[in-house]
């Protein structure tokens, strides 16, 4: 779908590739998560350029989070991450709490980006709906505190999903109005990679809505915890229509369920829709969902036993994160302390 991405430069200043992204930990990690972003999170990592992970569990408390249960979705999340092929070693894996420096250029952000910029985003209205009276604070300033975690490491690509794009430019128009108040080069304008087949994941029983961690239908997604017989059961009950499967993705544009599927198996099998459909064309689902069940099984069943291992031993998981966290800090406190120093702090304790 996109994007050749360059090394984005401001002024005279080029800064070195960098990957950051982060899933937030406030549920299980689900299909979407998996081809929207982890996926290719794995890919940046084997490209060898240097990739920074974070579980952003500061993002997660936006909305109501059970203390116990965050803990335990955030080492789960850790385990989907290293399961589905990121490799601790190569890249950094750390949950955001754990570097204060988020939280601090957070705010510095919130000072810099116009309330007329946040009004437009849409994930806040469609997460705050007609309750917006009655949402957190946190959840409206989200989109700047996500400026901050991807701006705090200089980060020139985001690997994301369709629904983050706009998030990520907000970002460079926070990173643009900061360097220009400042008369600095010193933030990077973040390209966002979104890559693939399977950029926004739908639900699987309304082709309409994106398939998300927090609907309250568990039929409506796929979790990376999910067993092979639950996948097969939830794609067997997946709404679909009566139609034949056709010749050309055109024919797919207005029949949403149908394409869900569609790409889905197309991103699992690392193939084109042009290339499923060569196969699939004029056969109904009674044929094209077994041959999606099995494909889905035979890749997802691996990282869900993986992440169940990996659970078995949290005290490991809390030691990737404390080191990830470690890693992380030492790149992040010098550029922390530069924005205090060039938006006018006092730096003086030693
Ligand atoms: N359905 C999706 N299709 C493709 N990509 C997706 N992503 C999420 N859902 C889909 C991508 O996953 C990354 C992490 O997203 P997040 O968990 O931080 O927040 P989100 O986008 O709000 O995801 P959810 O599952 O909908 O979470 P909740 O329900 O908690 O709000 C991002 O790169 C995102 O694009």
């Amino acid at each position: 779908m996109t994007d050749a991405v360059q090394t984005p430069h401001v002024g005279q200043t080029r800064f070195t590739p960098r990957v950051f992204s982060g899933i937030q930990p406030s549920g299980g990690l689900t299909l979407g998560n998996y081809l929207g972003a982890l996926k290719r999170f794995v890919q940046k990592q084997d490209e060898g350029i240097e990739t920074i992970y974070c579980l952003v569990d500061l993002h997660a408390i936006t909305t109501w989070q059970d203390p116990e249960k965050l803990r335990q979705q955030t080492r789960e999340a850790a385990a989907g991450f290293i399961a589905a092929g990121i490799d601790p070693t190569r890249s950094i894996l750390f949950n955001q709490s754990q570097v204060s420096a988020h939280a601090e250029l957070g705010w510095v952000f919130n000072c810099v980006a116009r309330l007329g910029w946040m009004n437009r985003m849409t994930q806040f209205k469609d997460k705050a709906g007609k309750n917006a009276e009655n949402v957190s604070l946190g959840l409206y300033a989200y989109p700047s505190l996500m400026a901050a975690d991807i701006l705090l490491y200089h980060a020139t690509q985001v690997p994301v999903g369709e629904d983050q794009k706009q998030h990520v430019e907000l970002t460079r128009d926070i990173a643009a109005k900061f360097n220009h108040d400042y008369k600095v080069d010193f933030f990077p304008l973040t390209e966002p990679v979104i890559q693939g087949v399977a950029t926004r994941v739908m639900s699987l029983r309304d082709g309409s809505k994106k398939m998300s961690k927090s609907d309250p239908s568990d039929q409506s997604r796929i979790n990376l915890t999910d067993d092979a017989d639950t996948i097969a059961a939830k794609f067997r009950k997946a709404k679909t229509d009566a139609g034949v499967l056709p010749d050309l993705p055109e024919a797919l544009a207005d029949r949403p369920e149908a394409r869900n599927l569609v790409n889905i198996y197309a991103a699992l099998a690392d193939q084109s829709v042009e290339e499923v459909l060569a196969e699939y064309a004029g056969r109904g689902f009674g044929a094209f969902k077994p041959a999606l069940v099995d494909l889905a099984v035979a890749k997802l069943a691996p990282i869900s036993t993986e992440m169940k291992r990996l659970m078995d031993d949290p005290a490991e998981i809390d030691r990737i994160l404390g080191d990830g966290a470690n890693r992380a800090d030492a790149i992040a406190q010098p550029i922390l302390a530069k924005t205090l120093e060039i938006v006018g702090m006092i730096r003086s304790r030693r």
